[in-house]
């Protein structure tokens, strides 16, 4: 749904200008010292970027989720590490609360995550649970009023950069399933939360993930997001319904990207006394990259549509999510053919999307999770 064609216009127009002229400039840098400047943290936050998707009276853009991946579309136009910053506070940093938050807790901190002044993030997986979410073993014990939250959770993004953590703990020992799980807003600074070291990572350098570590970590009772037990594993599967229409959106723009790049480059580099782009086996790398981008584009979209229209989306968020995400590596890989030499080595750049890319197949569910609930979804649609 577009509420507003021409504001969106605008809008769009400033994030691609944004992110041409400041963002892609910066990209081998941010790379190589693993950290976004703060100068253009700022400029992300004046531009609203990590609120897009928080409601308009909490100080956020208020987006549609038609809206937003277009927005997702425009900012995966260069590295993803930058998105990834203010990613969590438009998606599973923030939607937890955003969907299923007490008024209270609304506004308590949606305006702070919209601003940018605090970072949100969602600490679900553990060192032993992760396709396996409902397995998880983070316990959170009442004691009046409050909750003591003891446990590890891992690979969380944005971690040692965030001020509250959305975090899936076990309240109901007796219930080894996704019953017996809650969520609760837990602020960096509650005495006994501490962080791992930062990840070492394939790519995606510029942002971080780390371990969090709860040990008898208090959190009052205010903070179990929407004030009741046992709903946390299903706010959590929203909140991730979302977050993989996103990925997919994302893994959308940044094929485009990789298939732009190599397009420019086909027509530059010269074989056999003429441009490789002439040659026909080259050509169908570049037309079958730009059927597969406007397949999963149209898949995002319709999604969104759908999401938008407020029907259940887990089936086509799984789809979209692991079509673009598996597109997007097959791009990269023939992005990186159509370079040739020039592909492998880092000045080009291309390798480093090869590999930051590699990612979107995995997390927010892997592609065999993607299969899972998709397969799920029909053979009880169809029962
Ligand atoms: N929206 C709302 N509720 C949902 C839901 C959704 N999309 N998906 C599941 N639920 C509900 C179910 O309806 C069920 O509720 P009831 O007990 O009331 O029927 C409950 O949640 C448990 O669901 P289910 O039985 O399907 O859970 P499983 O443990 O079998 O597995 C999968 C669910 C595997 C799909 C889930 O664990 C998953 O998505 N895993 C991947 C996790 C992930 O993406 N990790 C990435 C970390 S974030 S970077």
């Amino acid at each position: 749904m577009i509420r507003d064609p021409e504001t969106l216009t605008l809008l769009l127009a400033s994030i691609s200008r944004f992110v041409a002229e400041r963002l892609v400039p910066m990209e081998s840098q941010v790379a190589e010292t693993d950290q976004i400047p703060d100068d253009l943290v700022a400029e992300m936050k004046a531009l609203g970027l990590f609120g897009m998707s928080i409601p308009e009276e909490y100080g956020g853009m208020g987006l549609t989720m038609e809206e937003e991946v277009m927005a997702g579309f425009a900012v995966a136009q260069t590295s993803p590490a930058f998105r990834s910053l203010f990613a969590t506070n438009n998606g599973i940093g923030a939607q937890g609360i955003v969907l299923d938050g007490t008024q209270a807790q609304k506004e308590r901190y949606l305006s702070r995550l919209a601003s940018g002044e605090i970072i949100g993030s969602f600490a679900l997986t553990e060192p032993d649970s992760g396709s396996d979410a409902a397995s998880l073993r983070t316990t959170a014990v009442k004691d009046g009023e409050h909750y003591i939250v003891n446990g590890t959770k891992r690979y969380i993004t944005n971690a040692p950069e965030a001020g509250i953590f959305t975090v899936m703990a076990r309240s109901d020992p007796a219930s080894k399933g996704a019953q017996g799980i809650s969520a609760f807003i837990v602020e960096k600074d509650m005495p006994g939360l501490t962080l791992g070291a930062t990840d070492k990572k394939m790519g995606h350098k510029g942002a971080h993930t780390c371990d969090v570590i709860f040990d008898n970590v208090r959190v009052p009772a205010s903070n179990l997001i929407g004030g009741q037990e046992g709903l946390g594993f299903k706010t959590a599967m929203k909140v991730l319904d979302k977050g993989r229409i996103n990925i997919a959106a994302t893994s959308v723009g940044a094929a485009e990207r990789m298939l732009r790049d190599a397009i420019v480059y086909a027509r530059e580099r010269k074989q056999f006394g003429k441009p490789i782009a002439e040659f026909q086996l080259v050509q169908a790398m570049l037309a079958d990259s730009h059927a597969e981008i406007y397949a999963a584009k149209s898949m995002v979209l319709d999604a969104a549509r759908r999401r938008d229209d407020g029907l259940s989306v887990s089936t086509e968020a799984a789809c979209a999510k692991m079509f673009a995400s598996e597109m997007c590596g097959r791009v990269a890989d023939r992005a990186v053919q159509v370079f040739g030499g020039a592909g492998y080595l880092s000045e080009y750049g291309i390798e480093r999307f090869y590999r930051d890319v590699r990612l979107f197949r995995i997390f927010e569910g892997s592609t065999q999770i993607q299969q899972l609930v998709i397969a799920r979804n029909l053979l009880r649609e169809t029962a």
